[in-house]
């Protein structure tokens, strides 16, 4: 990447950030659908794939596009043209694009929907729409019944049954919000109702204070002296698409997340006194609450959103710890609490993993395969972050969409990654490989040029549907690549994509058992899209001593705040800095390489 400056600065946590990344968090959304929409409408490769690459630019920027406006300066970001700026600038003006707009209301308003269907993109949306006149999921499902869409010239019987999968699966996971998207919007309304007037403690509460990979809806909880003025205020926050609820201690509302989905926000105004018993109640799970209100019983106390009360007398209530204390029970992290055994009398939580245990990046892309940043800038991004170690795996030949490395290629970047390591000093880059596994199990490059590799990731991406003629079931294939000596861990292992791509259909106890005996390490893929392993799977893999990795799989030097989403499912699985090798020194992490290799 050229050196035009800091182009995907860390960026220090400041107050203003979150609010900085949802406009172009917003935005980048708002571009992506409107590639999309001109792709159905038809329009040119030329400007759809401008709003494809603005789009890119803004998810990975933490540059502020106010500021930028302001100075008449926002061309200087990649890929942002005088039209991209120009629609940038109306939507910091008006919280509108025209574009959009007029996109919107001249297609037929149930065709976007039809985009979220995996497995039915914009051009095969395009064409049922032109043939079949089909514009929502009823008549798509319509002509699935009756033959038609199959009869249709670039669908046939396997697309079709994907559609059909596809749409299946939408309903299973519909309105729930994905952890990453939701997160950041909680963040900012909490910060902006900590600034109220009056507002003394604010906290997130729900779901999403235990970490939840996908959201129902983000609860809030703070104490204020005048319970009506503060929910009158959210009420009138900016972003307000509705208001459900507004009462002298509850108001609920809704935020759009894209022009389809809305988030519904609860904020509870509590006396002080029970900020704890409430922050405790309404962080759940119902699950988790119920066995503590049982444990409370017992004793022949009662408890509940106000308090834990003997006879009439508050026993605990402000602190939520002091309510676990007086139940004789050490109090559980958020993540733990789903009646998991959590209540079990061996659990221990002393030493779940933080973020601040983590030393490292084990799985990172660079503009060698489909990264946008150099190895430099992904190093120097990690090293600023405190990192002692990354290690750099691009894609392996096969991954040809992903720009996957020729074994000529994979050579040079080999050499070029130990140039820039001797190069930076402060932290240490592996050379590793993210290499395919094939749909026969074996892996994309010969065992001489993995043997010359310090780190390697093996991951599906190719044939992980399922399909009657495959010779190899994903499991199969997973088992087949852990048995190379130089496979150190399995990437995404079970290649889904939240609320998007079903998981392949992987026998995780074969797996985790195979990857205790072989001494291979299991990926947690940190981003928010992916979170794979997820939570249980995670338990699974622990139980069994495998050891696992809290991974990125990063394409730029911003995924690495994704980090924080990886830790909170590793904790959610019960995991320790000891069952995470990226919290181990380089010179153990060397030694556990070295004990599968010989
Ligand atoms: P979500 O929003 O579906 O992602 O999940 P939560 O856990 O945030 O659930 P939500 O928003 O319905 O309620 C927040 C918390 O309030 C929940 O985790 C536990 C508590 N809560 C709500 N309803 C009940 C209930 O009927 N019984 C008990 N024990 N707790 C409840
Ligand atoms: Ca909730
Ligand atoms: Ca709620
Ligand atoms: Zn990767």
């Amino acid at each position: 990447m050229p050196a035009t400056g800091v182009r995907f600065p860390l960026g220090v946590v400041s107050v203003q950030k979150h609010r900085r990344t949802m406009i172009s968090a917003e935005l980048a959304r708002a571009f992506e659908r409107i590639a999309d929409l001109l792709e159905i409408d038809g329009a040119d490769r030329f400007r759809i794939n401008s709003y494809r690459r603005a789009s890119r630019t803004l998810d990975d920027t933490s540059e502020d596009l106010a500021e930028l406006a302001a100075q008449g300066s926002l061309t200087s970001l990649p890929g942002i043209g005088k039209g991209t700026a120009q629609r940038i600038q109306q939507y910091i003006d008006t919280g509108h694009i025209d574009v959009l707009d007029e996109l919107e209301a001249r297609l037929p308003d149930g065709l976007p929907g039809l985009l979220q269907i995996p497995g039915l993109g914009p051009k095969k949306v395009a064409l049922v729409y032109e043939k079949l006149n089909v514009t929502g999921i009823d008549a798509l499902r319509e002509v699935i019944d009756s033959g038609e869409l199959a009869a249709l010239p670039g669908f046939g019987a396997a697309s079709v049954q994907k559609i059909a999968d596809g749409i299946a699966f939408l309903e299973s996971s519909s309105g729930r919000t994905p952890l990453g998207i939701a997160l950041p919007i909680a963040e900012d309304i909490a910060e902006r109702v900590g600034k109220l007037k009056g507002v003394k403690q604010v906290e997130i509460a729900g779901s999403l204070r235990r970490g939840a990979e996908t959201i129902g809806d983000i609860d809030i909880l703070c104490t204020a002296s005048n319970g009506k003025r503060i929910i009158d205020q959210f009420s009138a926050f900016d972003g307000v698409k509705r208001i459900l609820t507004q009462g002298a201690t509850k108001g609920s509302v809704t935020v759009e997340i894209d022009r389809r989905s809305e988030l519904q926000i609860d904020l509870r105004v509590v006396p002080r006194d029970s900020f704890g018993a409430a922050l405790q109640y309404f962080t759940g799970s119902k699950e988790h609450n119920v066995r503590l209100r049982e444990i409370a019983v017992r004793k022949k106390w009662r408890l509940n959103e106000y308090g834990l009360f003997d006879g009439d007398t508050c026993i605990a209530g402000r602190r939520e710890e002091d309510i676990y204390k007086k139940l004789g029970l050490p109090c559980v992290p958020p993540e733990l609490r789903e009646d998991r055994g959590e209540f079990e009398p061996d659990a221990r939580f002393d030493d779940l993993v933080t973020l601040k245990d983590i030393r490292g990046d084990l799985h990172m892309h660079t503009t060698a395969s489909d990264g946008r940043c150099t190895i430099e800038e992904m190093a120097l991004a990690a090293k600023a972050r405190g990192y002692q170690y990354i290690a750099i795996c691009d894609h392996s030949k096969s991954a040809t969409i992903a720009n996957g490395l020729s074994i000529a290629r994979m050579e040079k970047h080999i050499a070029a990654v130990k140039a820039a390591n001797d190069k930076i000093a402060g932290i240490t880059i592996l050379a590793g490989t993210e290499v395919d596994i094939l749909p026969d199990g074996t892996l994309d490059y010969p065992e001489d040029l993995l043997a010359k590799c310090d780190w390697v990731v093996a991951s599906i991406h190719l044939a992980m549907g399922k399909s009657a003629s495959r010779k190899m079931s994903p499991t199969q294939r997973t088992l087949a690549a852990m048995e190379n000596r130089y496979v150190s861990m399995i990437g995404h292992p079970t290649g889904r994509l939240i609320n998007t791509r079903e998981p392949m259909d992987l026998d995780m106890a074969a797996v985790v058992e195979a990857a205790a005996r072989t001494k291979t390490m299991l990926e947690i893929s940190a981003g928010w899209q992916r979170l794979d392993l997820k939570d249980t799977h995670i338990r699974q893999a622990i139980a069994a001593g495998v050891t696992v990795g809290i991974n990125t799989d990063g394409h730029h030097t911003g995924s690495l705040d994704q980090t924080r989403f990886g830790v909170t499912t590793a904790r959610r699985g019960g995991a320790t800095k000891k069952d995470v090798i990226n919290c181990c020194t380089l010179a153990t992490l060397r030694k556990r390489i070295g004990r599968k290799q010989n």
